[in-house]
């Protein structure tokens, strides 16, 4: 997400940090260096000025000049404009004052628009919320199979008519259902459409007026760029949009259009898509995001998917025995499930700080779910009494382990001496604790 105007942007505040003291020729020749950075980023050309421009006038009245932490300064400043630019304020879901809440979703062919539908469901669940999908997409056969089959994924329920029946008259019925159902919010799916398709454009309108929706959402591909801008404009001429949601953030995208959206169109972003699983929708928060295109990660949004994957008992039992260096294969197989529930391994390690700038994108492409499910393997053909115990795994046992698993003795042989070398690195470290906690110089912080 964003990688590359990250990387350019570390390089750039790095430099300034090399060399100390600040002249006013050092902050021109950044702020031009951040200009071609948005630039390459695909942010809006008017955007990028305003906010060099803005960063500019900030600058000169913090009395940069000769400080010794000028590099801070200035990377507080381009943070604080980025937040700006991004909104400030995460905007909550309009709920209205009588349910059901009805979302519009709109966007063009093959943004996301289906997919996210059944995302925001996912999402609104976990709110507590109790959605239902209405199937409005009549261009395409496929496009309400397609979202029954989602919505069964996700275990909401799905309106759709294939009778002919327009779809101003389908959102109509899905709303009286939804409201004899007393679930509480409807997810209107739409056709895709070209940006001039004048009929679709009108039978959006019509949708729109008959369901007066309480939020628009467009749905953006961030793999477009700039386009996605004009595409916002044009919708929003026409519909009045009140969020933008970009998809696939999670690919290789120069992603500029999510810094400019809002600054070109007034449409702020509510939500982005970071996968292609149904979980893969995060609500948007503009500070984080401008915090992790500069680098500084995402520490609250690692704590939520933590906390999300993580059960407490779990969690306090494990480390206890981390502690003491007893830890044994069923603490290890904990660990995996725990990771697999986090998500995607290489997603997490991009929102520690510092580490996604860090780790070369080979190395990170090297950590993968094969290598977790080979050791897995191992472990799992074990029994019982063979993960608590590794001292009984004899020869003849490594041999049976590896048929089981599919591996190869030399592979169970080096899980098992792994385990060992972690259970010593354990307990060398928790006897240096307790050694600095008797000094009293470092006491521990629980
Ligand atoms: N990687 C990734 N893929 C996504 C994301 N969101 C959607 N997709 C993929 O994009 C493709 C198109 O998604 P759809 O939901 O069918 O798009 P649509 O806007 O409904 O398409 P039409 O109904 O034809 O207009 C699918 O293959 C999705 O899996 C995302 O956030 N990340
Ligand atoms: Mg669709």
């Amino acid at each position: 997400m964003l990688d590359n105007l990250t990387k350019r942007l570390s390089g750039i505040f790095g430099g300034l940090r090399r060399k100390g003291r600040l002249t006013p020729d050092d902050v021109n020749e950044m702020l031009r260096e951040v200009r071609v950075a948005l630039l390459e980023a695909d942010v809006n050309f008017g955007v990028a000025k305003g906010i060099i421009a803005n960063i500019r006038e900030k600058a000169v009245g913090e009395d940069l000049f000769g400080s010794l932490n000028a590099e801070q300064t200035i990377v507080k400043i381009v943070r604080d404009e980025l937040i700006e630019i991004l909104g400030k304020d995460p905007v909550p879901i309009n709920w209205g004052s009588n349910p059901p809440t009805v979302i519009l979703m709109c966007g063009l062919q093959g943004s996301g628009k289906t997919t996210t539908c059944a995302k925001l469901a996912v999402w609104l669940k976990k709110q507590g919320k109790k959605p239902m999908l209405a199937a409005c997409d009549t261009q395409r056969p496929a496009a309400i199979t397609q979202l029954e089959v989602l919505g069964e994924q996700v275990g909401v329920p799905v309106f759709a008519k294939t009778d002919g029946t327009k779809p101003p008259q389908i959102a109509k019925e899905a709303l009286e259902r939804c409201r004899h159902l007393l679930l509480d919010t409807l997810i209107v799916d739409t056709a895709g459409r070209l940006q001039i398709d004048e009929p679709l454009m009108q039978e959006l309108k019509q949708v729109f007026q008959t369901t007066k929706p309480h939020e628009v959402f467009l749905v953006l591909d961030s793999t477009t760029g700039q386009e996605a801008v004009n595409v916002a404009q044009a919708f929003h001429d026409q519909v009045q949009v009140t969020g933008a949601i970009f998809t696939k953030l999670d690919g290789d995208t120069r992603g500029g259009a999510i810094l400019s959206v809002r600054a070109a169109t007034g449409v702020p972003v509510r939500f982005i898509g970071v996968g292609e699983q149904v979980e893969a929708l995060d609500f948007f928060y503009p500070n984080r995001m401008a915090e992790r295109i500069l680098g500084f990660g995402d520490i609250m949004g690692l704590i939520e998917t933590a906390e999300a994957a993580v059960d407490k008992d779990d969690a306090k039992e494990m480390e206890a025995r981390v502690k003491q260096g007893n830890i044994d294969f069923e603490v290890m197989l904990q660990q995996f499930k725990m990771m697999r529930k986090m998500g995607d391994i290489r997603k997490i390690m991009k929102m520690i700080p510092g580490l996604s700038n860090a780790i070369p994108e080979e190395a990170l492409s090297q950590i993968n779910d094969k290598s977790i499910n080979r050791i897995e393997a191992i472990i799992l053909s074990m029994t019982p009494k063979e993960r608590r115990n590794p001292d009984v795994l004899n020869g003849s046992r490594r041999k049976r382990l590896a048929a089981g698993s599919g591996t190869s003795v030399e592979e169970v042989n080096k899980l098992v001496a792994q385990l060992y070398e972690m259970r010593r690195g354990m307990k060398q470290m928790s006897k240096l604790q307790d050694r600095m906690g008797k000094k009293g110089k470092f006491g521990r912080r629980r």
